[in-house]
């Protein structure tokens, strides 16, 4: 069904300024909330396993977005992190998909590499993206045709595109995740090796900072060159996946995905997820083609696992 709401174009520029609004707003209790953590009043409690982590603050933050964007934004759907139920079902309509605290466990540990996180989606794709990290002040924003920033004013990348000829010039964002057991583990140690060892692609390094949304910000600078993680979900990578492509990055997802660049329902809920940030072409190769050559060579590299 086509969504009842059509956003217009002056919609969509105070979409994003409610967006910043409301998540420096998220940033200020994600600040206070961060001063209990290393305390004895640390109220810490664990989801699907002992590394999947939640607190109190992370719902308090969840609970502000939610009531602000739901007042400013009559009608619009809500996906978020900390009230989602196999009942949440996306729709057409514009819809925010919100991570009040990516990275919870740094945010945990007063590790200064966590955000909010909040899209919008419209027809079941990404349109607008803000992730927020508070403790370093950096906000990034994006919009769909009208490019990525860094703190609204410094344009992502924020280097002009370079060449990224082979995976072994890569520095790659992975993650660990929550999921520790049976075949999962085994396939994220196997697809280290594959992309760190000499004996593999030898990559120029491996990074996993905690975040999957700010790893996305990361691709849209220019500072990491590809990030691929298998287990996120939506609320984790929509505000990501726009501020990245917006910055010229590839966005794509599981092997057998058409990796046309398309961020649509399958790949936003498909839950394996890859980006690879903007490169220069060659004359040999359009820089769009490369972008698709590093995702196949990445992807036949990894171990690839169901989440
Ligand atoms: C986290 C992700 C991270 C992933 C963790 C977790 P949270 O989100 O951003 O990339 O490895 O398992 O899902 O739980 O901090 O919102």
């Amino acid at each position: 069904m086509p969504p009842s709401r059509v956003l217009t174009d002056q919609d969509q520029h105070e979409l994003l300024q409610s967006l910043i609004e409301v998540a420096r707003k998220a940033g200020e209790v994600m600040q206070t909330g961060s001063t209990h953590m290393l305390t004895a009043s640390a109220n810490i409690a664990q989801k699907a396993s002992a590394v999947d982590l939640v607190t109190e603050w992370d719902v308090k933050t969840e609970d502000l977005i939610r009531t602000e964007l739901e007042k400013a934004w009559p009608g619009f759907g809500f996906i978020g992190e900390e009230s989602y139920t196999d009942e949440t079902k996306l729709t057409n309509e514009p819809t925010f998909c919100v991570d009040p605290i990516d990275g919870t466990t740094n945010f945990i540990h007063s590790f200064p590499f966590a955000c909010v996180s909040i899209g919008v989606l419209y027809e079941k794709q990404p349109i607008i993206g803000v992730v927020f990290n508070p403790f370093l002040n950096q906000l990034y924003s994006g919009r769909v045709g009208h490019g990525s920033f860094l703190n609204e004013t410094r344009r992502l990348p924020l280097y002009p595109p370079r060449p990224l000829t082979s995976l072994s010039e890569a520095l790659v964002g992975i993650e660990w995740g929550s999921k520790r057991t049976g075949p999962a583990i085994e396939a994220k140690i196997a697809s280290f090796k594959a992309l760190a060892a000499q004996e593999g692609k030898m990559v120029h390094g491996l990074r996993s900072m905690g975040s999957a949304a700010l790893n996305y910000c990361l691709v849209a600078s220019g500072s990491l060159d590809i990030y691929w993680e298998i287990g996120c979900w939506p609320w984790d990578i929509s505000a990501g996946a726009i501020i990245a492509q917006e910055a010229g990055g590839f966005v794509s997802g599981a092997p057998n995905s058409p990796h046309d660049g398309v961020i649509d329902e399958k790949l936003l809920t498909g839950r394996k997820y890859i980006v690879v940030r903007a490169v220069a072409g060659s004359e040999s190769e359009s820089s769009l083609q490369c972008q698709q050559r590093l995702v196949k060579d990445f992807l036949a590299t990894v171990v690839d696992y169901e989440p």
